[in-house]
């Protein structure tokens, strides 16, 4: 068991407290709760919000990937959706924290939704966000939803249709819809038109969501097109978001700004218009990389989780869905995937330590550092005996990567799971 952990500045705020004290009354009871009686209040709401803060993982990050020069070939990737979703179930069950596994149609495409349904549920998890293909099709050449011509942009949205449909039957409230519009060349393309073409092809989509079903508008500002996307930031992901209604949400893709781009700002922002649906979780160096979260700038995944939990205490909490999107070229995929998932956890434990009154009065005062130091004291916290121990009340392992590597899993399906050609994760030559 864990040994009693002395955490300065746990001090929590009230707004803070009231959101944790809200979790736990959701949350059922636990093992061991009565013998943490003698716990400080603080540490007990942090470790229920932990417990109850779930993360989305992709079906494609279990799959070989790749970049436009290679794809490494690992030994036991997952080559198909039940294969993926083993690999999800193990993740999620190691770390107790990933239920939902997001689809990517046609990769994972099936004819059997029904099936794929019952065997995720046999398995322990779920069917997450859809997340429709509109960039792999020939006719995609100029674009999909924007496409100059009525029938390729009519193609588009009966592909998107259709993942309604598939999210229906394996009843999934989320289509992730992610764009690869663009023009490489000035003139290509009239613009304007172009967004016009945008703005019908998604109202139709719009108008064939199912009640409850949430559209997550993602953006990039480049890749594959080079000199123009259309759907290039989060402005313009929120004017549509707004023309379409209250079932349309713009997701924040980590990965998906130019550099030195503020994200908590960012987030901060959508928060504050009560438009932020979701996030896709990954870290990069240069570009989209799709690294482990927070790989590479661990205190800018910490900024974005401090504006998360300081609006999580909100009466109309908006609903977020947490995801991870990466691409995993070199590493161990699961591996990888858990990898994420801890850090993840590291950076919203870390944003509950924020001592929140003591962040607002040195605002008030124009205390510069002394504000930043409230943040920074909150993200210098060893939170690992902490998510130990929310691990090990909900009867995990408090290591899931030594868990995993002990477990024989990965050797297992290196043995059971010849490599393929099958194009799993979307790659070419995957
Ligand atoms: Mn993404």
């Amino acid at each position: 068991m864990c040994s009693p952990l002395s955490i300065p500045n746990a001090v929590l705020c009230s707004d803070v407290k009231e959101v944790l004290r809200l979790k736990q009354e959701q949350d059922q009871p636990t093992t061991g709760r009565a013998q943490l009686a003698n716990e400080a209040p603080e540490r007990r709401h942090v470790l229920e919000a932990i417990k109850g803060f779930t993360i989305e993982t992709p079906s494609w990050g279990y799959g070989d990937s790749g970049t436009r020069f290679k794809v490494f070939h690992w030994p036991g990737a997952a080559r198909n959706l039940r294969e993926k979703l083993a690999d999800a179930a193990l993740v999620h069950r190691l770390t107790g924290v990933c239920p939902r596994v997001a689809i990517h149609i046609p990769w994972d495409k099936e004819d059997d939704w029904a099936a794929v349904k019952a065997d995720a549920a046999e398995l322990g998890v779920r069917i997450g966000a859809v997340n429709p293909n509109l960039f792999q099709d020939e006719e995609y050449r100029f674009g999909s939803l924007c496409h100059p011509d009525p029938a390729v942009r009519q193609r588009a949205v009966k592909h998107v249709l259709e993942c309604i449909q598939i999210a229906r039957e394996v009843e999934s409230d989320t289509i992730s819809l992610w764009l690869a519009d663009g023009t490489n060349y000035p003139g290509q393309d009239d613009l304007r038109a172009r967004k016009r073409r945008l703005e019908e092809t998604l109202t139709e989509i719009y108008a064939a969501l199912a009640p409850g079903m949430r559209l997550l508008i993602e953006y990039k500002f480049f890749e594959p097109a080079f000199y123009h996307t259309d759907l290039a930031d989060w402005g313009m992901a929120y004017t549509l978001a707004r023309k379409l209604g209250p079932q349309a949400r713009v997701l924040v893709d980590t990965g998906h700004h130019p550099q030195g781009t503020n994200l908590a700002h960012i987030v901060a922002f959508l928060l504050d218009e009560g438009i932020l649906g979701g996030f896709h979780f990954n870290d990069r160096r240069y570009a989209d990389d799709d690294l482990i979260v927070g790989s590479q700038h661990p205190f800018e995944l910490f900024l974005v989780f401090n504006e998360l939990v300081a609006v999580a205490s909100q009466p109309q909490a908006p609903r977020i869905d947490y995801m991870i999107d990466q691409s995993h070229n070199i590493e161990p995929k699961i591996e990888a995937m858990i990898q994420s998932v801890l850090h993840i956890q590291s950076a919203y434990a870390r944003a509950l330590l924020v001592d929140r009154q003591r962040l607002a009065e040195a605002q008030a005062a124009g205390d510069v550092l002394g504000a930043y130091r409230v943040l920074r004291d909150a993200f210098e916290t060893d939170v690992r005996p902490l998510l130990a121990q929310a691990r090990e009340e909900m009867g995990l392992d408090p290591d899931p990567i030594a868990a995993f590597r002990r477990s024989g899993y990965a050797d297992e399906v290196a043995r059971a799971r010849p490599a393929s050609r099958s194009g799993a994760s979307g790659y070419p030559g995957a």
